[in-house]
């Protein structure tokens, strides 16, 4: 688990997108805390820039939640814990293939899915393989045929109905005639 503790007077910087990249790549809860917050000017505008800054430059690490917190002052730092526990069981939760069914019957009704050198593509089902972090795995007559923005689509209606907030989750496709 990772926070990333982010300077709220100094903005989002390079650094901070890099060690972002990294709680990513080695899959790990996250939270972003933004800290100094006892000596920020305007803190509702700062609030709604620093947000917008975070989906802009962090958008790989969008289901992480966001604190403003003050070391010096001690300020809403136990706020920090029951979502570290929140957190937690996001990641060891494990959803059901009759869930996962209906999710998939759900979003393959209201985005149907394309043509692969000129075949239908078809999801027989998705499955959760394991958790910490969840993963999950589609399988396909066409795997290929199931493109990246496909996939960040199954992605976020699986967040919309399971949350997983703050962990990364992993979706990988197979083969299956
Ligand atoms: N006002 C305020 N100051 C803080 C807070 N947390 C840490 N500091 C102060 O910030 C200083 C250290 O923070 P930084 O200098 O940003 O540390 P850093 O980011 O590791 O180092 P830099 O790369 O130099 O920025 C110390 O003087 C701390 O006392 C806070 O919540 N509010
Ligand atoms: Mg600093």
């Amino acid at each position: 688990m990772a926070l990333i503790v982010l300077d709220a007077t100094e903005g989002l910087t390079e650094q901070d997108q890099k060690v972002a990249g990294i709680v990513e790549r080695y899959a790990k809860g996250a939270i972003f805390l933004l800290n100094k917050w006892d000596i920020v000017q305007e803190p509702e505008i700062t609030y709604k820039r620093l947000i917008s800054d975070l989906e802009r430059k962090m958008w790989f690490l969008n289901y992480a939640p966001v604190i403003t917190t003050s070391g010096i002052e001690k300020k809403r730092i136990t706020k920090i814990f029951p979502v570290i526990d929140e957190i937690i069981s996001e990641r060891k939760k494990r959803i059901t293939t009759a869930e996962m069914n209906r999710l998939i019957r759900d979003i393959t009704s209201g985005a149907p899915l394309p043509l692969f050198k000129g075949k239908q593509v078809k999801i027989f089902y998705m499955t959760q393989i394991k958790t910490e972090p969840p993963a999950f795995v589609i399988f396909s007559n066409y795997p290929e045929g199931i493109k990246g923005p496909y996939v960040r689509h199954i992605e976020k209606c699986l967040r919309d109905r399971f949350s997983f907030r703050g962990t990364p989750v992993r979706i990988y496709k197979k083969l299956k005639t």
